[in-house]
């Protein structure tokens, strides 16, 4: 009886008190900020407007409240949830402003459990939630944890070989090929050419809007920015310098500072990531801006398509797993949404949610996902446009209104289609994409809730669960 007592006593006391730790990634400017504080505004405004129908513990009116608590690492920044709200609600409201690390947020949410034993035991439980948003760029360098400097830099230099790289990084390359790898160690020099390095690397995200960038943490330093570790380059042409003179290469040779830097920055800023962060997630949220890859053109677009493959071996535990092999992460629910649907007309998101799993089925299908539960949404964090239908040469189109972020007019429009397949080479040549940038509605104050699109079905695959 004591036994039984113990155990009900455990139950009770787990599920009165339990934890999620959510993460939430994606790369730069893919809608993270937006999510955030839009999930927050959603869960502490219940009952206030906000539109969660889908989400079970509203449905079935079991959601009592949410509120903000203190967060769990205090080495961690806070995410910004104020400065993100008066953004929202300024007049005219704006976007919140770029981030640029990692920060944390803690919810306490409080509802009544379905389990009629918990009924008898307690009205209420609290679930805590952790939320945790990091640039989706550090998972772009799991795969160098893999590789030796020299293999990491054969490949680095054939990508940037190609094109759409090519053109800007030719130079670059040209310059490196007249240095010789085993002249002596120069600190200042090093320094120099990773500052062009990771120029180049800033003119690929966010002129090119290319997604693969690697290392990741060179566009996105946070406390790292001017550290020696961040400080090494890809070098052209080892392959063809003897074995053993590469592996001889003292630390007072260029090439053995490279090493040495490459091996510190494996070690100490990849490795670390995923040993302090990563391992204790719970839930993770992949955010895929694959509307602006769209409307940049085909490049970009098959760059994103070579960014989701190198983000998804994060999330493969299978034995032949490379994390696996390093850690043991326990994410057993991850969701990849394709954000901003609310730039394509409502019969167009089903098409962005085929076009993210084709993007995700290429690897998903050889990777070991056992342990985990995927799913895959078409949302907006914040709906910025409404949608209608408008005549066009005696037909009826639909088309979306909204205010233009440039300029602040009003406009209605055919933004296009969203392929349900990976766009053909005929796809390309009509340009049948046009992504404008639209601004947020107003908000009468931060006790409003953010309109949304599916953020109710969000919740419900990531918590509803855990709130049964
Ligand atoms: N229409 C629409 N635009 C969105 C939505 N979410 C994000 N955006 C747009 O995308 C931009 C980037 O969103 P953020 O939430 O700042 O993205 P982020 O991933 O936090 O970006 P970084 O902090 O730079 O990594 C915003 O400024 C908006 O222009 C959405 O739900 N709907
Ligand atoms: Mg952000």
């Amino acid at each position: 009886m004591k036994k039984l007592k113990n155990k009900t006593n455990e139950w009770f006391n787990r599920s009165i008190d339990q934890h999620v730790t959510l993460a939430v990634t994606g790369l730069s400017r893919s809608g993270k900020t937006a999510f955030i504080t839009s999930l927050v505004n959603q869960l502490i405004n219940e009952g206030n407007g906000a539109q969660l129908s889908f989400f079970n513990p509203v449905h079935q009116g079991r959601f009592i409240g949410a509120k903000r608590v203190p967060q769990k690492h205090f080495n961690v920044a806070r995410f910004d949830f104020d400065q993100a709200m008066t953004a929202f609600c300024a007049e005219p409201a704006t976007w919140p402003e770029p981030t640029h690390g990692i920060s944390e947020l803690r919810l306490a949410i409080r509802y009544q459990p379905e389990a009629s034993l918990l009924k008898y035991a307690t009205d209420m439980a609290t679930l805590y939630l952790d939320i945790t948003d990091y640039p989706g760029e550090w998972l772009l360098d799991l795969p160098m944890m893999n590789l030796s400097f020299k293999d990491w830099s054969a490949q680095t230099c054939e990508l940037l070989s190609q094109s759409p790289r090519q053109a800007a990084a030719a130079d670059f390359i040209e310059k490196l090929k007249q240095v010789d790898p085993l002249q002596k160690a120069d600190e200042d020099f090093l320094a120099i050419l990773s500052l062009e390095y990771t120029q180049l690397l800033h003119h690929f995200r966010y002129e090119l809007g290319l997604s693969v960038i690697q290392p990741g943490r060179f566009i996105l330093p946070g406390e790292l920015a001017g550290a020696p570790v961040l400080q090494f380059i890809p070098f052209p042409g080892l392959e063809l310098l003897d074995n053993e003179l590469y592996q001889k290469a003292g630390d007072d040779t260029l090439l053995g500072m490279l090493k040495a830097r490459y091996q510190a920055y494996k070690q100490d800023v990849v490795a670390k990531f995923y040993k302090q962060h990563f391992v204790n997630f719970d839930r993770q949220i992949v955010l895929a801006d694959c509307l602006t890859p769209l409307n940049n053109g085909r490049e970009s677009f098959a760059d994103l398509q070579q960014a989701i493959a190198l983000i998804m071996q994060s999330y493969q535990y299978g034995r032949s797993g490379l994390l696996s092999r390093l850690f043991s992460p326990k994410i057993d629910r991850l969701l990849f949404a394709a954000t901003k649907a609310d730039h394509v007309t409502p019969e167009q998101h089903p098409h962005l949610v085929a076009l993210l799993n084709q993007l995700i089925h290429g690897t998903r299908q050889e990777l070991n996902f056992e342990a985990i539960d995927i799913k895959t949404l078409a949302i907006a964090a914040v709906k910025t446009t409404k949608a209608g239908k408008s005549l066009h040469q005696g037909e009826e189109v639909p088309v979306i209104q909204g205010r233009r972020l440039s300029d602040n007019q009003t406009i209605t429009v055919f933004p296009g289609t969203v392929p349900a397949k990976l766009p053909k080479a005929q796809y390309w040549q009509q340009m049948a994409f046009n992504f404008i940038a639209f601004a947020p509605g107003e908000l009468h104050g931060a006790g409003e809730s953010l309109p949304h699109v599916r953020m109710d079905q969000v919740l419900e695959f990531l918590l509803g669960d855990k709130m049964a």
